[in-house]
């Protein structure tokens, strides 16, 4: 695949095979019920720091491999970056004030490691007015009774630890410098901070960004990299880097500190191509696993990889060593909640011809249209972004009886078309209803089903840098003029905070 693919198109590819669809469910005839959640669910909204921060270079920050992949061929992000995007880092207290006055309990943000070790590594300095913006921040929020949830990292490793040994693709250097730099947030701020989320969608790491390389570093046949491994190799080193993490919090911060650890596993709900067809029942589930069991079972189990993973893939998928295997019982139990990023549902059909050379889904195509032509779900602004809440309370289902954790929604939402122009954005109904009836299909999860969700934080508080679709795709609750830098809250913005007002009620 070459590197110019938009993100969405990546999403989808050649395995995107739409003919003539019938929308099944029109989206007028989805009737929002605002079904009760409990009095104690949180709600709240995420971030991520390369897509809201700017001050790319200011006050001693280094650079991630963001800022190096959006400059070095801007083609791949829309000509545009991160440079700017919403200045958060000169704003944060207008942002923390915007959030308060939507009422919002969590705010899930991210660090940006460059930010706090410019050159990343453990002999490296220690930037001091970085640590003090995330310090500031986080005070900013507890004044005003916003829980602060923090991603150590979502997807802007230092360009110095590529540099000196790719990354990722070094299990052991990376893990020591991640834990170094994970050490250095616990001991800054782990005194105010009681919810650390390690990583940030492991497989997106993995595949679109050493596989694919729509996302930074670009890794893809086209770079001349071994597809076949370096994505297994990345995940393994995500893994076991997110291990060796929980652990030192347990053994060192816990005591004291009294926190929550965990990491976020993003993936959508699959439903057979076919579902009279026995092949495309059991690839809709071998997607998932393919998808979410190859973190989580390690991770959440203790486990090795999935057996369906270790049949397909062979030797292309490392090893587990004793001492790791030992490392990975002892912490699964130490993962406090299962962090959910979820959009959308999809089609899994099982392909009849041999797997291509570095088969990555279990030999599956997928699709938002079915065998019989019907639509999974009423599109959004993004064509693989369906409104599919069945999907949703389905997959909630299905993480809860592998894992038995309780369920935060981490990140959820989508954009809405003509969102550019701020007198449409603001009037967003699709975004609206897609929130209202997703959390009507987490209120089933947990009074019909008996899932345990916590609480919900919507992707995301304001447009912003989306990936390598620029400026291009907006999720937020509130609307960026990336002229000049106004926000304004768009009426989901108000939805939100006026259902959870409504729908959190003691149990009858
Ligand atoms: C998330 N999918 O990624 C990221 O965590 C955010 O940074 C991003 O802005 C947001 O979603 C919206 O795109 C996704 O395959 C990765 O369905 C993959 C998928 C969805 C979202």
């Amino acid at each position: 695949m070459s590197s110019t693919v938009s993100y969405e198109a990546a999403m989808f590819s050649a395995n995107d095979f739409v003919s003539d669809p019938c929308p099944s469910n029109p989206l007028d005839q989805m009737v929002v019920e605002e079904l009760r959640l409990p009095p104690t669910f949180a709600w709240g909204t995420a971030t991520a720091a390369y897509q809201i921060e700017g001050g790319t270079s200011q006050d001693g920050k280094g650079p991630s491999i963001w800022d190096i992949f959006s400059h070095i061929e801007p083609s791949r992000t829309n000509g545009e970056n991160g440079d700017i995007a919403c200045d958060h880092y000169n704003r944060a207290a207008e942002d923390v004030e915007l959030m308060s006055s939507l009422g919002v309990d969590v705010y899930r943000f991210s660090i940006s490691w460059p930010r706090i070790i410019p050159l990343g590594g453990r002999n490296d300095p220690i930037n001091e007015k970085g640590i003090a913006f995330y310090n500031n921040l986080i005070d900013q929020l507890l004044d005003r009774d916003i829980e602060p949830v923090v991603t150590l990292y979502h997807w802007d490793v230092p360009q110095g630890l590529y540099d000196r040994y790719k990354a990722f693709l070094n299990t052991a250097e990376f893990q020591a410098d991640f834990i170094h730099y994970a050490r250095l947030c616990f001991t800054r701020f782990g005194d105010r901070v009681k919810k650390w989320v390690t990583f940030n969608e492991p497989y997106i790491i993995s595949i679109f960004a050493h596989l694919n390389g729509t996302l930074a570093p670009g890794h893809c046949v086209a770079e001349g990299t071994d597809t076949t491994t370096e994505p297994w190799r990345v995940g393994h080193t995500l893994i076991l880097s997110h291990a060796a993490v929980v652990d030192m919090y347990t053994t060192e911060f816990h005591y004291s500190q009294k926190g929550d650890i965990s990491i976020v596993l993003n993936g959508s709900f699959y439903e057979p191509w076919d579902a009279t067809d026995k092949v495309h029942r059991d690839a809709a589930e071998r997607r998932m696993v393919f998808y979410i069991g190859w973190f989580g079972d390690p991770i959440f189990l203790g486990q090795d990889y999935p057996s369906e993973m270790r049949a397909a893939l062979g030797s292309r998928l490392p090893a587990f060593t004793d001492k790791e295997r030992r490392l990975l019982s002892r912490t699964a139990p130490n993962n406090a909640f299962y962090g959910m990023n979820h959009y959308s549902t999809k089609y899994a059909r099982t392909l009849s011809e041999p797997p291509a050379g570095d088969d990555w889904t279990g030999n599956i195509a997928e699709s938002s249209v079915n065998k019989f032509g019907q639509e999974v779900g009423p599109v959004t602004a993004v064509n693989w972004l369906r409104v599919a809440p069945d999907g949703f309370r389905k997959l909630l289902n299905w993480v809860w009886q592998r894992y038995h954790l309780p369920v935060i929604v981490t990140e959820n939402g989508c954009p809405c078309p003509g969102e550019t122009d701020v007198q449409i954005a603001v009037d967003d109904k699709l975004r609206e209803k897609y929130i209202g009836l997703y959390l009507d299909a987490i209120s089933r999860a947990i009074y019909e089903d008996g899932v345990q969700v916590t609480g919900y934080y919507a992707w995301t508080l304001m447009d912003n840098f989306e990936w390598s679709a620029g400026y291009g795709s907006r999720f937020g609750i509130v609307h960026t003029d990336f002229d000049t830098l106004k926000r304004t809250p768009k009426n989901s913005a108000y939805y939100l905070k006026a259902t959870f007002a409504r729908r959190r009620q003691p149990a009858t």
